[in-house]
């Protein structure tokens, strides 16, 4: 008899998110042009799924403007079959309807659902680019946000999930921290949430559990013990991307790298686009006899409607 064949690790790319502002990286895919020569450039690298911000394509600024999300989903849709995971997490600021907007919109396979709430901050980097800024709004954003909590209560929770049900797209839940855990094993107990539920581990943000393998672990097997079975990624914010997600291959799980996570390739040199960050996973994961999937293989492995 043979071996098991060993499961397939799905990698996303995460191209802009709401975080990195235009003055960190002149690599940084701000118009629907460039978002979609990302995602492109992560689908030629080998990735899978693409995490989906958008932003006004004048000033680069983040904004969840449902046209553009359509521009960019229907043209990557006519060039590849990579499978796109819009945001609901929206940006610092937005409200839970706005934020919720997309999935009626595109109706979309896959969307992050955010389970938890939290402090959500970025004033700690503001300081390395003071003085460096090209538009005025960036330093106005971060900044401003030092006060900022990322509502998602159990009430918002059971909407999105609901909304999402209602459109056939599969929630990947954004855990932060390990009580978020504990929000879903509620919420799949009490009948709100289906199960199998695909969980995105998202490690290093000043607000939420730092990104140590220690606290990895023990993400992986606290859900374990409350949720049971589940398909699970990770990423990570700036210079533990790459040291996590190398972890969470070794660990027989998915992972996600990307230009929202982090602006760098390696130390002091930036990534020309995060098609660059999926093929140095794609090259770990080789070394380290995991292989990849698909687009289509990603689609079975988390049920998605395709
Ligand atoms: N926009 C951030 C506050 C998501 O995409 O769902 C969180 C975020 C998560 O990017
Ligand atoms: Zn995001």
């Amino acid at each position: 008899m043979g071996s098991p064949t060993p499961p397939k690790a799905i990698i996303t790319a995460a191209v802009t998110g709401a975080i990195h502002t235009p003055t960190m990286s002149p690599y940084l895919p701000l118009t629907p042009e460039q978002l979609i020569d990302d995602i492109m450039s992560v689908y030629d690298a080998g990735g899978a799924v693409a995490h989906l911000h958008v932003r006004d394509p004048e000033t680069g600024q983040p904004k969840a403007d449902q046209e553009i999300f359509r521009e960019v989903a229907a043209e990557v849709k006519r060039r590849c079959d990579i499978v796109l995971c819009t945001t609901t997490g929206g940006s610092l600021g937005d409200t839970v309807e706005n934020r919720a907007k997309v999935v009626s919109s595109l109706e979309p396979e896959l969307a992050s659902l955010n389970a938890g709430s939290l402090n959500f901050a970025l004033f700690h980097v503001v300081p390395k680019y003071e003085g460096l800024w090209k538009h005025e709004w960036e330093k106005q954003y971060l900044a401003g946000t030092d006060d900022f909590i990322f509502p998602n209560t159990f009430y918002t929770i059971g909407e999105f999930t609901e909304l999402m049900s209602r459109y056939g797209t599969k929630p990947e839940f954004e855990i932060y921290d390990v009580g978020m855990i504990n929000n879903l094993a509620y919420l799949i107990n009490s009948g709100q949430i289906q199960t199998p539920v695909y969980l995105q581990f998202v490690l290093g943000i000043l607000g939420g559990i730092p990104a140590t393998v220690e606290n990895l672990v023990y993400l992986v097997q606290t859900a374990r013990q409350q949720i049971g079975d589940f398909e699970w990624s990770v990423c990570a914010a700036g210079r533990a991307q790459f040291a996590m997600t190398t972890h969470a291959l070794l660990m027989g799980g998915h992972a996600r790298v990307g230009l929202e996570d982090n602006l760098y390739l390696e130390k002091g040199v930036l990534a020309k686009s995060s098609g660059e960050q999926v093929a140095k996973l794609k090259r770990i994961a080789g070394e380290l006899g995991v292989e990849t999937a698909t687009p289509a293989e990603a689609r079975r492995i988390l049920g998605l409607k395709g």
